[in-house]
């Protein structure tokens, strides 16, 4: 099918097509060298955790290195070594997350009468903050110290190869090359380490471990370092394992440390464990000694490069799955400066935006991988034993923005630990609906960690909000929508998601104003009056149950259940209402103030992550009022929810704006983002934010270059994700779309639906044999649907 050619028509503000032009050549192709190039580096040792330390992890470890030259370290972490819950002293293992009797209805009857309490007001009625919440430890530090080693050396430089995942150390003393290379191998479960030279006998130093955690024991025999011991707060077991293998030299054990002298090269082998289990109520397994021990000594009977090889190839299998080219030529200068220098022009902030679109990918592959807890504040990452927030899974947005990126990026694998810890929430979630609401479901609320605590804690402005089971839910169907796998709807998305939906059948109140279910308390978070049927709650419950409704029939739902759905949704305040300032309102009087900048802007749910706003309407252009009214401030995290926000807009140079600003105020010097402190939701929400620039995929079509900015005029992404199972390429230039490549997968195919200005002119669509496909226009002349079949292939091209 072809058409008359036409334009593109896309914003492009003048300034931006002013600094194309004075680009120039900008917009051809960058040298090939330089386009993925993928690497931080910098020329000096971190001196600063939180700043410089560049991270490593393979989901269940991580570790930190600060490439120091006499003196090397690197802080490393067990995911699930955490202080609280069973054994800790002020756990209440009974009804610990009880409100008093009654006290929701009194709060209820109060709102209905008076419309709104303060906080304080209600977390005096419902709150009762429960000590024994604990917080996510660092396991340790391992030490290098390398005697005689210079306090300058030449040629000193530190980096991490996301494409890689290796993060290495070199420097020159003395005409001799000295490098180190660490890395964490999924496969293994081990961290690794090798020190080398370029001339034989120049490896020599101690290695040796510290903890804060009191009682911690040391030993050492045949070389392999074990540190062993309990955690005070509730006796939580844990165990390290060092393993260190030379070539040439001697290795020695020392009472706490191993010396190597005089080697070739030396390999050190890591992995920890703790007795934790994600299982209700003990949540506590196994001694953590044998799984340790045979983790170590498998990695150790490999040779170094066999166990390098193995972590680059499991590595790369996903990380290579997306590439994108924005124009980028990455300048030969050190990280931390091309990120001082940064300010959103030319082919050099290109490659920062290119770099921090890919290291959000790297840390998603780094601190979330099946077998171990999901990626919390820190992903997992945390030097500390009191860290900010405790490190812990708050759920009013941000382990939810966490796995924004999954999908849309082609990590679909990086969800299983997710799904697990929401499924796992699903025993104590029950416990908590049963004592706190006497009702049916599961509830968790505003933060949560490993010992599946689902009642209140923290403060009257952020200590309520059953919704978060509601949203936890929607990653799970979101993630059938891009796998199409009935098996995964029907065993593991489901279940969690009807079980949260009897919890709102029971638990919704019915507003005296209009007759209409309403969620009651309920605040927008975290901040202004409790009232009933603020429009986050209400959003979040509308999601929920229309997901829930969608899926019943998949899954061939009982007709009781489906219709208790159906009722429920008729009657649902959905949460939607216009001002007026014409701003999408917050809450369900018209209470908002245009001066509001607050962080969280829940009432924006259902733009993004929700899609109950459809394009074009009334209710998106209210958002859009409301939107800018917020500003363009905020934490990290929020400047990562406005990227998504106006791409969902179709405002690319103000999605690209955001980005822009989070760079430059809210990314450290080793790109992790910064709320401050250090909180890696921001990374994560800035790689979805940039993925839903390029391809959106909502209301049933895949929408390409949805929200270009004028800045990435020309440029191409591979391997990006839309629902339906497919995986799309697209390759652009100044003057629009050129081609577009689908590929659905084997649970995708049937009618596609594809939006791009391309089809308003001439183009053609083949399938894998170039074979021209029959296609329909539809609506307003962007959008065309074919039918495509499991696993094949079609090449959309313009002209
Ligand atoms: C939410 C946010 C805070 C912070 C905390 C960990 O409650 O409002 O800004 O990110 O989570």
């Amino acid at each position: 099918m072809t058409r008359s050619p036409r334009l593109r028509r896309r914003r492009r503000p003048v300034a931006a097509a002013l600094a194309l032009l004075l680009a120039g050549p900008l917009a051809a192709a960058p040298a090939a060298a330089d386009v993925h190039d993928l690497t931080l580096w910098y020329d000096e040792p971190a001196t600063d955790w939180e700043q410089r330390s560049l991270p490593i992890g393979n989901g269940a470890l991580g570790a930190s290195v600060f490439g120091g030259v006499q003196t090397e370290q690197l802080q490393f972490n067990e995911k699930t070594l955490w202080t609280g819950g069973p054994g800790s002293p002020d756990y209440d293992f009974g009804n610990w997350n009880e409100p008093r009797p009654g006290a929701i209805e009194e709060v209820q009857a109060r709102l209905d009468a008076q419309q709104r309490m303060s906080p304080e007001e209600v977390a005096d009625i419902l709150g009762q903050p429960k000590t024994g919440f604990g917080a996510y430890q660092t396991f340790g530090d391992l030490w290098l110290d390398f005697p005689g080693a210079p306090a300058r050396p030449q040629n000193y430089r530190r980096d991490l190869d996301i494409q890689q995942a290796i993060a290495s150390v070199g420097y020159t003393d003395n005409g001799v090359t000295h490098r180190r290379e660490y890395f964490a191998s999924h496969p293994g479960n081990v961290i690794v380490g090798r020190i080398s030279a370029d001339r034989p006998g120049q490896v020599s130093f101690d290695l040796r471990t510290s903890t804060p955690h009191q009682g911690t024991q040391v030993s050492v025999a045949d070389g392999r370092l074990t540190m062993r011991g309990a955690l005070a707060d509730n006796g939580m077991v844990f165990e390290a394992q060092i393993q260190v293998v030379t070539e040439g030299g001697t290795r020695t054990d020392g009472g706490d440390r191993i010396s190597v002298s005089g080697a070739d090269s030396a390999t050190f082998i890591m992995s920890a464990g703790t007795d934790y289990a994600d299982t209700y109520p003990e949540y506590r397994g196994e001694d953590p000694h044998q799984r340790v021990t045979r983790a170590v000594s498998t990695a150790a009977s490999h040779d170094y490069q066999a166990l390098r090889d193995a972590h680059v190839a499991d590595h790369t299998a996903l990380f290579d799955r997306v590439r994108l080219d924005i124009g980028q030529q990455m300048p030969n200068i050190p990280t931390d400066e091309l990120l001082a220098r940064y300010d959103g022009q030319g082919a050099p902030a290109r490659a920062l935006e290119a770099l921090f679109f890919a290291y959000g990918r790297y840390l998603l592959i780094a601190s979330s991988r099946p077998g171990s807890l999901p990626a919390n504040l820190q992903g997992v990452w945390n030097n500390s034993t009191s860290p900010p927030w405790s490190a812990d899974y708050h759920v009013n947005i941000n382990l939810q923005m966490n796995y924004w990126p999954a999908q849309t990026t082609n990590l679909a694998e990086t969800t299983a630990p997710y799904d697990a810890f929401v499924d796992a929430l699903r025993p104590p979630g029950r416990a908590s609906a049963r004592e706190m609401f006497g009702s049916d479901g599961w509830v968790v609320h505003n933060e949560t960690n490993p010992f599946g605590f689902t009642g209140v804690h923290d403060w009257a402005t952020s200590f309520w909000f059953p919704e978060a089971g509601a949203w936890l839910a929607q990653q799970l169907y979101d993630n059938y929508l891009f796998n199409q796998d009935e098996t995964y709807l029907r065993e593991t998305a489901y279940p969690v998601m009807r079980e949260a939906a009897e919890f709102w059948f029971d638990n919704l109140h019915t507003d005296p104003r209009d007759g209409s279910l309403v969620v009651s308390p309920g605040y927008s978070p975290e901040h202004g009056d409790f009232s009933a049927g603020a429009s986050m709650s209400q959003q979040i419950v509308w999601d929920l149950l229309t997901n829930t409704r969608e899926a019943a029939d998949a899954v061939g739902e009982d007709p009781a259940f489906v219709a208790r759905l159906d009722a429920t949704l008729d009657r649902l305040d959905p949460g939607l209402r216009i001002g007026s300032w014409g701003q999408l309102q917050e809450w369900k009087p018209d209470w908002d103030d245009p001066a509001n900048d607050h962080r969280h802007v829940s009432h924006l749910f259902a733009l993004h992550p929700g899609a109950q706003i459809v394009p074009g309407s009334p209710e998106e252009a209210a958002a859009r009022v409301s939107l800018a009214a917020r500003g363009d401030g905020g934490t990290g995290w929020s400047k990562a929810w406005k990227i998504n926000f106006w791409a969902r807009l179709g405002d690319g140079d103000h999605a690209h704006l955001m980005l822009s600003e989070q760079l430059r105020t809210s990314t450290l010097p080793n790109l992790w983002d910064t709320h401050p402190p250090f909180q890696i939701d921001g990374n994560f929400g800035a790689t979805a934010g940039v993925a839903e620039m390029l391809v959106q995929s909502h209301h049933g079509v895949v929408e390409v270059l949805p929200a270009l900015p004028g800045a990435w005029s020309g440029g191409s992404v591979e391997g990006l994700r839309a629902r339906g199972d497919v995986t799309v390429d697209l390759v652009w230039d100044e003057t629009g779309t050129q081609r577009i490549t689908l590929r659905p997968g084997p649970s995708g195919g049937g009618e596609l639906r594809v939006r791009d200005g391309m089809f308003a002119g001439a183009f053609q669509v083949a399938d894998g044999s170039g074979a021209p496909v029959d296609v329909r226009a539809e609506g307003d002349g962007t959008t065309i649907a074919f039918t495509a079949v499991p696993g094949g292939e079609y090449t959309l091209t313009r002209g």
